[in-house]
């Protein structure tokens, strides 16, 4: 009598082989494959994300800023990618005032955040909150009471509200469990925006550049169309009718994957890798090395390539921009060692052969200005990316909603199925 490893092991072979008669016929992770509706972003392989048709250049001129500074706030953005249309300022300082008035946890959610080890990775740790939250669902209530189809959108729209207002203090509640135990948490202020009061709440409040970066950090991250693994999660996830919470949570566990959000932990864990081996003087010739050593070991590297874009992608050049700006960014050695090894990197990935795209993500250049401004553990960076991706997947919530699309169900195939196709 075979085990069951036995009869695996068996049988993988044979799956194995079929494979590799197939590939050329099988859909690679359905790269390109046009299978769904999202109105907020467009990603272009050349031009990079445009939300509703606005390329990040133009809604940095275009959306208003907080008070006091200049760069795009998560709440100017939400208008942008909800309605379509740019708000005005005190459209933005109304929603700013409502997120605020929103933001506080419910007890049994800091009791529960509380109560998790802190050596548990943040990201897990903001998927259980955001998943526990659902307790307060206005739909999931709704829903049990029995309304039209034609309401779903207006409850989903109050959770998806209630989720991003709260989402921020329950990430700085990880922050400080886990960095910085039993520090106070400042209250919410309510006449500051979103991301101000984030920043606040992480105990970075005092220093405005960086505020100032991670505004511009989360507008920018909060959506890049709807095929991307987070976002497609929570549209998934959301056409079961789950509510806004369960389907973010779900999404948050996609973003935590290494290609995909947490690709910025691991960036700034390379580079500082490479900045130690390194040593001293860094040139292009000793960061080619080190690229080629990391290629040949089998390993990406982190922070290039990309699914879709096929050049470098604008987020990454905002971010370096906004370096460009402050001459104690440009003189930090790891953000110098990020813009030195964006010059030689894609001339490796391309003779290396492999990657469709040997330019930098946005994630090559997101940690480094972090680390700079003194949020040096890399760990909890997918966390700030998991509070701006909800901004593009409670508004597909709402309008999946809204329009009534239906639950997803893609066909499947075996590799018989696929071969009969074929033939
Ligand atoms: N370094 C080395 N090899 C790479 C590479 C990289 N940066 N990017 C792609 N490749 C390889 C890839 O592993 C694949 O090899 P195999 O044929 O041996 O499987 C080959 O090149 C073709 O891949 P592709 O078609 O160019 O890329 P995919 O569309 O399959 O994957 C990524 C896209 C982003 C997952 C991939 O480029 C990658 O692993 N990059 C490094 C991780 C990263 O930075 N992820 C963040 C992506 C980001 F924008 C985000 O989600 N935040």
């Amino acid at each position: 009598t075979k085990t069951i490893r036995e009869a695996l092991e068996e049988v993988i072979p044979v799956k194995q082989a079929q494979l590799k008669k197939l590939v050329e016929h099988l859909l690679g992770g359905m790269r390109g494959l046009k299978a769904m509706l999202w109105e907020a972003s467009v990603l272009d392989p050349i031009e990079g994300i445009e939300f509703h048709n606005k390329t990040i250049p133009q809604c940095q001129q275009e959306l208003p800023p907080a008070a006091g500074g200049k760069e795009i706030i998560a709440e100017s953005m939400l208008w942008l990618l909800l309605t379509g249309k740019v708000p005005t300022e005190a459209e933005v300082r109304q929603l700013s005032r409502e997120l605020a008035e929103k933001g506080e946890l419910p007890e049994y959610v800091e009791k529960f955040i509380d109560s998790l080890p802190p050596t548990l990775h943040p990201m897990t740790q903001l998927g259980m909150g955001v998943a526990a939250l659902n307790h307060e669902s206005k739909f999931q209530a709704a829903y049990e009471s029995g309304i039209k189809k034609t309401e779903y959108w207006t409850y989903t729209l109050e959770d998806s509200i209630n989720l991003l207002a709260r989402l921020p203090t329950l990430a700085a509640r990880i922050y400080r469990n886990v960095y910085n135990p039993g520090q106070p948490i400042p209250a919410i202020n309510k006449d500051l925006d979103l991301v101000g009061n984030y920043v606040n709440q992480l105990g970075f409040g005092e220093n405005k550049d960086l505020t100032e970066y991670l505004r511009l950090y989360i507008a920018i991250h909060g959506d890049h169309e709807g095929g991307n693994a987070s976002a497609h999660t929570a549209h998934l996830v959301g056409s079961t009718l789950s509510d806004p919470y369960l389907s973010y949570a779900a999404a948050l566990y996609a973003l935590a994957g290494p290609l995909h959000g947490l690709a910025n932990q691991e960036v700034l864990r390379w580079q500082l890798n490479m900045q130690k081996e390194i040593g001293g003087e860094v040139t292009h010739e000793n960061i080619k090395e080190f690229l080629w050593r990391t290629l040949k070991s089998g390993q990406v590297v982190p922070g290039y390539g990309h699914g879709v874009l096929r050049n470098p992608d604008p987020r990454f050049m905002a971010l370096q921009q906004f370096c460009d700006t402050r001459p104690d960014l440009l003189a930090d050695p790891v953000i110098q060692l990020v813009k030195k090894t964006y010059e030689v990197a894609p001339d490796v990935l391309k003779e290396h052969g492999k990657t469709k795209n040997p330019y930098p993500n946005v994630d090559a250049a997101s940690g480094c200005v972090l680390y700079h401004y003194g949020l040096t553990q890399f760990k909890y960076y997918t966390v700030i990316f998991g509070v701006s991706r909800a901004l593009g997947c409670v508004t597909q919530l709402v309008w999946a909603r809204a329009l009534g699309l239906p639950i997803e169900r893609p066909k499947s195939l075996s590799m018989e199925a696929i071969e009969k196709l074929i033939k």
